[in-house]
């Protein structure tokens, strides 16, 4: 049988790259697995954590193996960040690109009776072929994903490192089962082959048991399960298990075993009608969600995994979209037991890099993906890529989606491939047309337009897209938690501000049932340690909850009025208690139908709505007010300050602190000072370019091309010249876009400028 043994604890690190012969020398940090490097400096802004290599090596006795292990013994990591090359006792046991997927190394032959060294040199450094190369979040380096020796005491055992990891695939049928897996080809020795299907109540469903034809590798047996439990989403998710033995039947011996839950569901997508589920509709709406958490990184363990899963489930979302990139096993496990309808995806992310290795890690990170993860139920779509327009794109770009799109299918013909686009990509691009569904991620009241818009997008999209079924798997809006305001706007990073965004986008999401799935971006704040946002460095914080998981932010309080039955009832404005305005509007959120408000004690008014209640304006009086809202014996309250003006410890302003040079340099592009002649607004002349057109038509024009490197790139390249370097191809993202990211180093009014000459160039 087969014996798995710890190996997280007592690991020596050191970062930096150490030859062979300094290894003695080094200085070492003793650590435990789950690790980072980039836990702090992953997540402190300024885009300069360590990227690069590090060292980990870990001293053992071979007795922590027991002697007759020793022969067929395998070391697995759960995931290394992003290169691993590994070793035992100096000899090469392999390399492993992917910083998100398991693998596996036979360390039988290198083991050596006494002590024993292990070393697995990490890399994480930009230049790889590996993605992502370039995204929206740290790249938090490490063995993350803790280690395991996985060993057996004869040479009878199923194969453990087939594509990385255990060689055993189910694909549930109607009222059947197909059970595949993979032996050791040379040593298979066992005379049966025992399969055994329990129930999510741990009944026998299955026994059977077959002779075994020796010297095969791959096995493949289709059992009857009549009249299935069907795995039903959040309603019932039943899982069955099924479990392999490989017996020397005669003498009643077990050699091997391996097992792995599963589900007998079956989904489709209608391009008007959605997503079904078993044959009934079932709406998908849900979140996408990051795998690290604040002061850890990526280095989590399955408690961080519990709590935002239930979170999630607070919420009462029915799907998650894991971005972007393979998430931890538990997790998809975790999905299974409670139901959620899991996007699982690769880190094909921003761009295309056309070296012929970069290619060839897409594919490997897709056979990984797929492989390591086909039983679970939960999952349903195959994310292929990730915004990989927003630069621009090219024919071989192309190519390479349809070739990861093939190898899904052929790795998986149960289930549907997706891909999801940047709001500026066409439906007439190849993107949208070489996987089953497609999706936009679209920032309507943040990035682009105004947060009224989502409608009216989604259907111009839809009818554009004649045979594509639509759904939107990224929306929100940025949310610090101590910025607030009455008249919340873009770009003003309030909690308020957030809740608006949500508010009209799931109203525009309900009244269309085509959409197949919405995804919001993102469940939780997550560290992206180039940004720098409402005055928090090093993250991006549109996420419901904070980075902490400790404070839920009111639109998380939107979902649950949406999406969840247990009864409750949300005042907003927790942490929005000075209140200024002469009358204030209460605002609650709940899953009842009629609530009641009580200010300082007295019924005011009894309200019907779904999800969101506006009461009537108030008036409050002087000093504390107590702002009850009540459903029988469900409530939630505040307390309200009048106050005479706005706080100023409510509102975000921007601190620009300008480079000189940039400053010089503005002063005489405007010819006026600091400040520029044009009018500061954004004018948009038909049949003219502005900064509303995405960089790729406006780089059409030479003088549009001038323009921007002259307005942009120029100052850019005095503080930024990599940066700068980038503006000279131009992506499906508008400037106005870009502008987002890049405000923070140029003046405020360069935006009218780059317009008004932009103004002047008839498309
Ligand atoms: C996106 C990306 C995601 C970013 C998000 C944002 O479209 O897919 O990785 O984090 O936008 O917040 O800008």
């Amino acid at each position: 049988m087969r014996k798995i043994i710890d190996f997280n604890k007592e690991w020596e690190f050191c970062k930096g790259d150490i030859r062979e012969d300094e290894m003695s020398t080094s200085s070492w940090e003793k650590v435990d697995l789950p690790h980072t490097y980039n836990a702090l400096d992953g997540q402190d802004g300024g885009n300069d954590y360590y990227q690069g290599p590090a060292v980990y090596r870990k001293l053992f006795s071979a007795d922590e193996i027991p002697e007759e292990y020793r022969e067929n013994a395998y070391i697995r990591f759960g995931a290394a960040s992003k290169r691993a090359d590994v070793y035992l006792n100096g000899a090469y046991l392999g390399k492993h690109d992917g910083g998100f997927s398991a693998f596996t190394f036979d360390i039988s032959d290198k083991l050596t009776k006494g002590s024993n060294e292990l070393v697995v040199r990490v890399d994480n450094s930009k230049e790889l072929p590996i993605y992502p190369m370039f995204a929206d979040f740290t790249f938090f380096g490490g063995l993350y994903r803790g280690a395991e020796v996985i060993c057996f005491d004869g040479d009878e055992h199923f194969n453990i490192d087939e594509y990385g990891t255990d060689a055993l695939w189910i694909t549930p049928g109607k009222d059947s089962v197909d059970i595949r897996f993979k032996a050791r080809t040379d040593k298979c020795g066992f005379t049966a082959v025992i399969y055994d299907i329990c129930d999510g109540t741990k009944v026998e469903v299955v026994r059977q048991s077959i002779t075994n034809e020796y010297g095969r590798d791959d096995y493949v047996m289709t059992l009857k399960v009549p009249k299935p439990h069907l795995w039903k989403g959040l309603s019932d998710p039943h899982l069955y298990t099924a479990t392999i033995s490989m017996a020397l039947e005669d003498k009643g011996e077990i050699m091997d075993e391996i097992s792995s839950d599963f589900g007998f569901r079956s989904f489709r997508v209608d391009r008007e009608s959605g997503f079904y589920l078993n044959g009934e509709s079932y709406p998908l709406r849900g979140v996408c969600r990051h795998q690290d958490r604040e002061n850890m990184g990526w280095a989590i363990t399955s408690s961080e995994h519990d709590e935002d899963m239930q979170l999630i489930r607070e919420a009462g979302a029915n799907t998650v979209r894991l971005a972007h990139y393979q998430q931890a096993p538990y997790f998809y496990d975790l999905c299974d037991r409670q139901g959620m309808v899991v996007w699982a995806e690769i880190p094909f992310i921003s761009g295309y890099d056309d070296r012929r290795e970069s290619d060839e890690n897409l594919r490997s990170q897709l056979r990984e993906l797929i492989m390591q993860n086909y039983n679970h139920p939960s999952i349903c779509f195959w994310g292929i890529a990730n915004e990989i327009g927003i630069a621009g794109e090219s024919p071989r770009m192309y190519e390479v989606v349809k070739e990861l799109n093939s190898i899904a299918k052929e790795l998986d013909s149960t289930r549907l491939t997706t891909i999801a686009n940047v709001g500026m990509t066409e439906t007439s691009s190849p993107l949208f047309h070489s996987t089953d569904l497609a999706t936009y991620n679209e920032y309507k009241g943040w990035y682009e337009g105004s947060a009224d818009d989502h409608g009216a997008f989604a259907d111009e999209k839809h009818a554009e897209l004649v045979d594509v079924p639509l759904g939107i798997s990224e929306y929100g809006a940025e949310a610090v938690m101590k910025w607030h305001s009455a008249e919340p706007k873009v770009q003003d990073y309030t909690e308020e501000y957030q809740a608006v965004v949500h508010e009209k986008a799931m109203e525009a999401f309900g009244q269309r049932p085509y959409l197949w799935g919405t995804w919001l971006w993102n469940m939780f704040d997550f560290a992206a340690d180039q940004r720098d946002e409402g005055g928090c460095k090093g993250r991006n914080n549109k996420g419901l909850v904070t980075f902490d998981r400790k404070t839920k932010k009111q639109a998380f309080y939107l979902y649950k009025a949406l999406w969840s039955s247990e009864p409750f009832v949300y005042v907003c404005g927790k942490r929005f208690t000075k209140r200024y305005e002469d009358k204030v509007e209460i605002k609650a959120y709940s899953n009842l139908k009629e609530l009641t408000l009580f200010v300082n004690g007295d019924a005011v008014q009894t309200l019907k709505a779904d999800a969101v209640f506006r009461f009537d304006k108030i008036q409050l009086l002087a000093g504390e007010n107590e702002i009850v809202v009540r459903a029988g014996d469900t409530e939630d309250k505040v307390a309200f300050t009048k106050v005479d003006e706005i706080p100023s410890e409510y509102v975000f302003k921007e601190e620009k602190n300008l480079s000189e040079a940039v400053t010089q340099w503005f002063a005489t592009v405007s010819g006026n000072g600091a400040e520029s002649n044009a009018v500061k607004e954004i004018v948009v002349n038909e049949g003219f370019l502005s900064v509303y057109d995405p960089l790729e038509e406006v780089y059409k024009y030479p003088e549009g091309y001038n323009a921007i490197q002259e307005l942009v790139a120029k100052p850019m390249s005095l503080i930024n010249p990599s940066m700068a370097d980038r503006m000279k191809t131009g992506g499906a993202m508008s400037f106005h876009s870009i502008w987002h990211h890049i405000s923070k180093m140029l003046p405020d009014d360069l935006i009218y400028v780059v317009n008004e000459r932009l103004n002047k160039i008839r498309k």
